[in-house]
């Protein structure tokens, strides 16, 4: 997979993302956007990827939001146009199945915290800060970031982040509830990296259809929850992982799944 502003590389079955457009702080241009959109389709087919990692390039950002100054002089219709390619490549992010982890490493404003935001597992550095600072610039956070913050904090800590537009800490986000673990600097690639080989290590399918029955089963009712969950659920029963993890543990082996 060849990018302009895209960074893949896999190893075994973990794979990599870096945004790099490290000058400018990794913010999201056109380009990036919809090289996003399109690497998220090609990783999709992927059948060897269990866990990726979303990072950014160089020790300051991780993506420091959507690209200001191309931005400037948009008509209100371009405007919509953008903030939907947006939303497009992050929900085509949010949805691949397999588990994705975003290492934060510095700045994660605006489009940036949503890109975290549609991540599963958010790790940050002690350095890292994120923030949703659309309102200083006149403009309402647009690539999903007024409805997963909420969804995933809540309205009131979610309205204070909108409203003041101000800059948290790592460890202030993971008081809020969204930044799952906060590391050294020099820890978060390690740390990332471990826990992706933990994720790619169980059955890839479960772990698919976990995250199936977790981020839709979110948005239901929880009867039609419960419902969903136990139809995956049976649908793990036609698979060949799940002889093998029954199998393994009643030989007392370590499971070696295929994603079959
Ligand atoms: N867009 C474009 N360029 C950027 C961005 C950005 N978001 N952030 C930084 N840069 C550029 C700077 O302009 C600078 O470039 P140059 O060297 O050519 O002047 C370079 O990156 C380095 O940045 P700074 O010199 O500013 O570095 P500092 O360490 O002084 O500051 C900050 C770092 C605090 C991150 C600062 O750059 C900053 O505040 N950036 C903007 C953060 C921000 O407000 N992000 C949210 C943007 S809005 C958004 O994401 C969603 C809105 C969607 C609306 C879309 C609808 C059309």
């Amino acid at each position: 997979m060849n990018f302009e502003t895209l960074l893949f590389q896999q190893h075994g079955h973990i794979g990599t993302l870096t945004v790099n457009r490290p000058k400018a702080l990794n913010s999201l241009n056109t380009t990036v956007l919809q090289e996003l959109k399109s690497f998220a389709d090609q990783i999709r087919l992927n059948k060897d990827i269990r866990v990726l990692i979303i990072t950014g390039s160089g020790e300051k950002a991780f993506v420091a939001g959507a690209d200001i100054k191309a931005m400037q002089g948009m008509t209100p219709r371009e405007a919509e146009e953008f903030s939907g390619m947006a939303q497009s490549a992050f929900n085509a992010i949010e949805t691949l199945p397999f588990a994705v982890i975003a290492a934060v490493n510095g700045f994660a404003l605006g489009g940036g915290c949503e890109l975290a935001l549609s991540c599963d597992i958010i790790l940050a550095s002690e350095k890292a800060k994120l923030g949703l600072p659309e309102v200083t610039l006149g403009l309402l956070p647009c690539f999903g970031g007024t409805q997963r913050l909420p969804r995933a904090i809540g309205l009131y800590k979610a309205r204070e982040m909108v409203f003041s537009g101000e800059f948290y800490s790592a460890e202030a986000c993971k008081e809020f509830g969204f930044v799952n673990r906060v590391t050294a600097p020099e820890e978060l690639w390690n740390e990332a990296q471990k826990l992706a080989e933990t994720i790619a290590l169980r059955g890839p399918v479960a772990v698919a259809k976990a995250k199936q029955s977790l981020n839709t089963g979110f948005e239901l009712h929880i009867t039609d929850g419960l419902k969903q969950e136990a139809v995956l659920f049976g649908e793990l029963f036609d698979t060949q992982d799940h002889h093998e993890g029954i199998g393994a543990f009643i030989e007392k082996r370590n499971p070696d799944f295929t994603g079959k």
